[in-house]
């Protein structure tokens, strides 16, 4: 009886298979899992075993010609997707002296994260920024930008940034758009500093409306948010889970700097032994100080400066540290938030 049924049945759906046609009650369970199910994994990229391929990489390749000179880092387990979590990419990308990344731009939104080098800097819609190790800049949606590292008196060297786009989620949405400017580098409308003198220092334009989706402002130099991590553990602010955890603001609204990614920047203070939480929004770290220990869902990641690591949706997470470590990090929470399907425990 049972097999006769079964046979049935699997006849049935050879038929309807033909037609572009699934019985849902095979599927169900896969389709509204009990729990997030993603393909991700955790995983760490150590800094040190992949910066000689940079530097081969800039070998190989100029930055003109690559247009932008990266290696991506994929998850282990969404190989061929360009992708570090189901909803995020994460790249290293390279600039030597003398190198112009040429301007373009597209639909997606791009963080950069300096990592190693001075000298660089991004240019965002009329305005360059000069790159230092930590800082935050961003690129929104359809602004023009370019990178260039001007040759220098003693030469210069290469600068490193770690790239993270809102790629994925974007294709999902089949809503992409690119373009080229005229010429390899866009023209200066602003003075360096102008967005944030304008926007950065707790006052706005008289008559500043905020209408954009995105931060006004397009760098956050590292040595103030360092200063101000620096004073709220002095004065023994700390979570049992995050340490110290800032998140990164449009000064303009109190909302994120762009629509599809948050950022977040954490100190945790020496000999910590953080408690355990997980969230639904995978997260991208990058160590900016210090050596500690990660231990996402049941494995354990011994980090240090430089290394990018990723921790999955829902995936458990806790710190153990013997040195007071300094973590920048990226997630597509805004994403999550205004769907309203973001959910924490800790
Ligand atoms: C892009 O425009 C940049 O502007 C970096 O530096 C990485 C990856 C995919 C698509 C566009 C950049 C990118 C990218």
């Amino acid at each position: 009886m049972n097999n006769t049924i079964n046979d049935e049945r699997a006849a049935f759906y050879q038929r309807i298979d033909k037609h572009n046609l699934m019985p849902l009650w095979e599927q169900l369970h896969n389709l509204v899992p009990r729990q997030p199910a993603g393909a991700c994994q955790p995983a760490l990229w150590s800094y040190k075993t992949l910066r000689p391929f940079l530097t081969e990489s800039g070998d190989l390749i100029s930055a003109e010609e690559a247009v932008r000179r990266v290696l991506v880092l994929e998850n282990p387990a969404l190989r061929g997707t360009a992708s570090i979590t189901s909803s995020l990419y994460a790249g290293l990308q390279m600039i030597l002296p003398g190198e112009v990344a040429p301007s373009h731009r597209h639909s997606q939104s791009a963080l950069r994260f300096v990592i190693e080098g001075r000298g660089a800097y991004t240019a965002v819609d009329g305005e360059r920024a000069t790159m230092e190790p930590g800082d935050f800049i961003i690129t929104p949606s359809w602004t023009w930008h370019d990178h260039g590292n001007p040759p220098q008196l003693e030469g210069g060297e290469p600068v490193i940034w770690l790239d993270g786009l809102d790629i994925p989620i974007v294709r999902f949405f089949d809503a992409g758009f690119a373009e080229n400017y005229e010429k390899p580098v866009q023209p200066i409308s602003r003075p360096e500093g102008n967005s944030l003198a304008r926007y950065g220092m707790n006052l706005l334009p008289v008559r500043h409306q905020a209408t954009s989706h995105t931060s006004p402002i397009f760098s956050y130099p590292y040595a103030r948010t360092r200063e101000a991590l620096e004073t709220l553990l002095r004065h023994e602010e700390i979570d049992e889970c995050d340490g110290v955890k800032l998140r990164y603001v449009n000064p303009a609204t109190g909302g994120w700097p762009m629509p599809t990614i948050a950022t977040f920047m954490q100190v945790l203070p020496r000999q910590f032994s953080g408690k355990t939480s997980r969230s639904t929004d995978a997260t991208v770290y990058s160590v900016v100080e210090g050596r500690g220990t990660v231990w996402i869902a049941d494995q354990r990641f011994d980090y240090e400066p430089r290394d990018t690591f990723v921790v999955p949706s829902w995936a458990s997470l806790r710190f153990e540290n013997q040195e007071e470590c300094v973590l920048f990090s990226f997630s597509d929470r805004p994403v999550q938030q205004a769907l309203g399907i973001l959910r924490e425990s800790r």
